[in-house]
């Protein structure tokens, strides 16, 4: 039972308000990129202004693939989809089949997608978007390797001060997934990293020192599965999928759900507690390659423009992950 039908004009939805915060998804679906893409279009306080594709957890013609399917399921509409790099800036492409399937985003049956691509690359239906907006208003939302996003600094530098902020989900301060001390997000494309980092607008990286706070317990599944809709019945398919191969490939017990973490600082900043830090990311090391080095040795410089996001409130990014479902409602693709 939907308590907010979309034939409903007034009433709550997921149709953003005058205050909604704009953003541009640019991600690589994969399982937590599908509940950040659902969690940006159901929740009110977002207004999304276009997703884009990147090579990441799979190829970028099946991560782009993945996205389509994610807005037929969904129901999106009206929102420019855009495919953009295939391949990391200097290095090879690496994928993440053992946590994401042959397809990246294996588990639950795809529909064959209805939504079409806009034709434009990504990187300039980012660069087209932002100068489109007020500048502060835009603000991006890079939940994949940041080739994209480094492309369209590099290409249109003007978007760095027009950016509002960059709130990224990749990285770690004390932890990696991809090796010892570096995230996959970083590791794939550490030369895209740096840009993005260095180039002198606010970052916030949402890392798995709090992403691995965003377990996808029992208790969180079952919630998802009460919803009753079928994009509910998507994300828990899922979820079940992600549960198996992190536990196989990590010995997870239940999964870190990584990306909606980010869309859910922009919806509502107190989800997560966040720490000024200088970062930067490492070119050179043998064994450190794509490192997030964080230096908390001192407070920050007054120019320090990076912060790390440190504590999660379980419950309350958990709920705003199933209240987007229940906006959303139930679609009929
Ligand atoms: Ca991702």
């Amino acid at each position: 039972m939907n308590p907010f039908p979309a034939s409903q004009p007034d009433g709550p939805g997921p149709h953003h308000g005058a205050e909604a915060r704009k953003i541009i998804l640019d991600c690589d679906p994969g399982h937590d990129d599908a509940v950040a893409l659902l969690l940006a279009h159901g929740n009110p306080n977002i207004e999304l202004l276009a997703v884009t594709t990147v090579v990441g957890n799979q190829t970028l013609e099946k991560v782009t693939r993945n996205a389509l399917v994610v807005a037929t399921i969904a129901g999106i509409t009206g929102v420019p989809f855009a495919a953009g790099c295939d391949r990391p800036l200097v290095r090879s492409i690496e994928n993440a089949p053992d946590i994401h399937g042959e397809s990246g985003m294996d588990g639950p049956e795809q529909p064959e997608p209805t939504t079409t691509l806009d034709p434009r690359h990504a990187v300039d239906l980012i660069i087209d978007t932002i100068m489109a907006h007020e500048p502060g208003s835009v603000t991006l939302v890079p939940t994949a390797g940041l080739t994209n996003i480094a492309m369209a600094a590099r290409k249109e530098p003007r978007i760095v001060e027009r950016v509002r902020e960059v709130v990224l989900m990749g990285g770690g301060y004390h932890v990696g997934n991809w090796s010892p001390v570096a995230e996959f997000n970083i590791k794939i494309d550490p030369e895209a990293a740096h840009i993005v980092f260095n180039a002198g607008w606010e970052v916030v990286m949402v890392g798995l020192d709090l992403t691995h706070q965003a377990l996808a317990t029992p208790e969180v599944v079952a919630a998802i599965e009460a919803v009753g809709t079928k994009p509910a019945k998507f994300v828990m398919e899922l979820m079940e999928f992600f549960t198996k191969t992190y536990k196989d490939a990590q010995g997870f017990d239940y999964p870190p759900v990584h990306d909606p973490c980010a869309v859910a600082y922009v919806i509502d900043p107190t989800v997560m507690t966040t720490q000024k830090v200088p970062v930067d990311i490492e070119l050179t090391g043998t064994l450190t390659l794509g490192m997030t080095v964080a230096d908390f040795r001192a407070a920050p410089p007054a120019d320090c423009h990076t912060s790390v996001a440190v504590k999660l409130d379980h419950e309350k990014f958990w709920n705003l992950v199933t209240d987007a479902l229940v906006r959303i409602g139930e679609v009929d693709p």
